[in-house]
């Protein structure tokens, strides 16, 4: 039988060889090349997580929002984007166009991309198709920053205040005439004898308004 002696020096021996063998693997990583490279590539690998899951985290959101979203009552949904728009009846002059958005709380339409002008297009199209005045021309919220054909269009909430908004696109019809002989056409309309594309008019001519919301 082993004396107490002796069992205290093997747990010694033990204790300092175990000690020993973490110096000496310690030693080994700090000086390693490849220990090195290693750490880099989880740190590498960390990083591409941590961002692949701000990416899911965004898309996420997105879904979230997406399908959380829902239209007032009378307004449809532009497809893909948080926004709803609405064709009213009955011809008024752009402000007055704005002033009846303004009534059902939103303003007139402001488009953001060719989908967006395509989809309301096809609106138009189904409402003249349905026989609703075929024809009509309908105001956008597109309007000069001022009062002159050297002026460039902006979106709109109303003539003067309200809220402005750069063009991000555009859908102009060839050619957009303000100038010599028609001197006064601020406001852009989408009129079907281009096509729906945007022919710019004076403001005060009647135009259905087209609202959106938000
Ligand atoms: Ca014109």
């Amino acid at each position: 039988m082993a004396s107490y002696s002796s069992v205290v020096l093997l747990v010694v021996l033990q204790v300092l060889a175990g000690s020993l063998n973490k110096v000496t693997v310690s030693a080994q990583c700090e000086g390693s090349a490849q220990c090195l490279k290693d750490i880099a590539a989880l740190k590498a690998k960390v990083d591409s997580d941590k961002l692949a899951l701000i990416k899911a985290e965004d898309l996420l959101s997105a879904k979230i929002a997406s399908c959380s979203f829902s239209c007032p009552a009378g307004f449809t949904k532009v497809p893909g984007v948080s926004k709803c728009i609405k064709l009213l009846e009955g011809d008024s002059t752009w402000d007055a166009a704005q002033m009846r958005c303004a009534d059902i709380q939103s303003h007139l339409l402001f488009l953001d991309s060719q989908a967006e002008a395509d989809f309301v297009k096809a609106q138009i199209k189904a409402k003249s198709d349905a026989g609703k005045a075929p024809g009509r021309g309908y105001w956008c919220g597109a309007r000069r920053i001022t009062d002159s054909c050297a002026s460039d269009f902006v979106w709109k909430t109303a003539t003067t205040g309200g809220t402005q908004k750069p063009l991000t696109f555009t859908d102009y019809a060839a050619p957009n005439s303000c100038g010599a002989g028609f001197p006064t056409e601020f406001c852009m309309e989408m009129n079907i004898n281009s096509a729906y594309k945007w022919n710019d008019v004076p403001c005060s001519i009647g135009n259905w308004p087209i609202c959106q919301t938000p």
